[in-house]
């Protein structure tokens, strides 16, 4: 569950520990954080899935680490494992290679490195256990730590620290609106919002617009029109949530710039004009042609039955045609590579930047369309046009 008071988990930077068992890939964990929270013990194995510690790690700030199960597990079971390891790697930003200073780098390192290298992820290679058997480490990004003495831990978090990605310019409203102006954001409250506060996606776009030292004013759809008459200055934007977008349309004159959360969001996390371009897949949709519809998180926590009912039955009405759909969450994603017509996915709330235009990238890599389900359904309900007019640089 999301803290308020937290750096929202797709913001944080993600550290993924992987080697062989064994190797001390836990006890790097509890090392790095200073607590015993991943069971160690000498058994090969013993971490089993794996497991994702929110944390603040010094000096990079907010992380996010996964400790995996060891890559040389042959068991039928650790195939599985195996996989749920690797599937760790599109969630991570920063690489450890965890490896036993006694038995030092082999196949299962030399074939990880590879997978990280053709990603291009950074990392960095941790001999573990210095303590029991010395190691002279010569590269860059090498060092020779141990997880029970505590050797080289600070400096080992400092390593990480210097292959922190450069924070990329993301832009969510702050090119579209400059200091001193008034940005009107409409939520509706219903049922479907949680009790006692904003979503995530609202929290930030206020954040966003505090930041660029413009004025967020909040109202709800039904006090959109008498909060438009009570403002003495023309807003610069409107950013409403998509859901009343047509009753929003209606009220905001069209001099006025009007866009939705899910949109500003595609455009944030993902690549808006791919998705854009994705959504015009439907124009050519015939029956039986296969959908996958994806969810980046394994519940719906936000987002309801959108993907397994109201975007099938919307697509099926405005199309006429009826498709097929297979339905995958979570990590389930990267596993599938059947051919369809036209991959949905979710806005992706829950997914860190890079996995999400890692998912886009690989779609298009084969060739399918791919749009997310807030562009879909500003098609589908005709308000696209207008949700894009703020972007000049989108074509539809
Ligand atoms: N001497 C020494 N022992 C260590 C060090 N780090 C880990 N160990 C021991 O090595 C064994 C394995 O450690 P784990 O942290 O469980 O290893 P792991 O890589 O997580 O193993 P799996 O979860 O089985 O894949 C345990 O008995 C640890 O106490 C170290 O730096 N020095
Ligand atoms: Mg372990």
């Amino acid at each position: 569950m999301t803290n308020l008071n937290q750096t929202p988990k797709g913001e944080r930077i993600h550290i993924g520990i992987f080697g062989r068992t064994n190797a001390g890939k836990s006890s790097i964990l509890n090392a790095l954080i200073n607590q015993n929270i991943a069971i160690v013990s000498e058994i090969k194995g013993t971490t089993t899935d794996p497991v994702s510690k929110a944390m603040e790690l010094l000096p990079l700030g907010p992380v996010v680490i996964i400790d995996t199960p060891g890559l040389d597990d042959n068991s039928e079971l650790g195939k599985d494992r195996i996989k749920k390891s690797y599937q760790m790697l599109a969630k991570t930003d920063i690489a450890i290679i965890a490896v036993d200073s006694s038995s030092g780098i082999g196949e299962t390192e030399t074939n990880l490195i590879d997978e990280i290298k053709s990603r291009s992820i950074p990392y960095i290679t941790v001999f573990n256990k210095c303590d029991l058997a010395p190691v002279s480490v010569s590269g860059k990004n090498e060092i020779a730590v141990s997880a029970l003495t505590g050797e080289n831990i600070t400096e080992l978090k400092n390593m990480i620290a210097t292959l922190a990605p450069e924070k990329e310019e993301r832009v969510l409203v702050g090119d579209l609106i400059d200091s001193g102006d008034i940005i009107v954001l409409v939520v509706p409250i219903d049922e479907a919002a949680p009790k006692g506060r904003l979503i995530l996606p609202q929290q930030q776009t206020i954040r966003d617009i505090l930041d660029n030292g413009a004025i967020a004013v909040v109202c709800k759809d039904t006090e959109l029109s008498d909060t438009l008459a009570k403002l003495s200055a023309k807003p610069r934007l409107v950013i409403t949530d998509s859901q009343v977008f047509k009753k929003v349309a209606e009220i905001v004159p069209c001099d006025i710039p009007l866009t939705s959360f899910s949109i500003l969001f595609a455009r944030y996390k993902g690549d808006l004009q791919t998705l854009v371009d994705g959504a015009k897949a439907i124009n050519s949709l015939e029956d039986g042609d296969r959908i996958l519809i994806a969810e980046g998180c394994t519940h719906h926590r936000q987002c309801g039955d959108i993907g397994s009912v109201k975007i099938p039955r919307m697509l099926e009405k405005i199309t006429g045609k009826k498709p097929v759909y297979d339905f995958v969450s979570g990590t389930e994603f990267a596993e599938n590579t059947g051919e369809y017509k036209l991959i949905i996915h979710c806005g992706g709330c829950m997914l860190s930047e890079r996995e999400m235009r890692t998912r886009i990238a690989a779609t298009t890599a084969r060739n399918i369309p791919i749009v997310n389900y807030g562009v879909l359904l500003a098609c589908l309900t005709g308000i696209l046009d207008r949700s894009l007019e703020p972007f000049s640089d989108i074509t539809i």
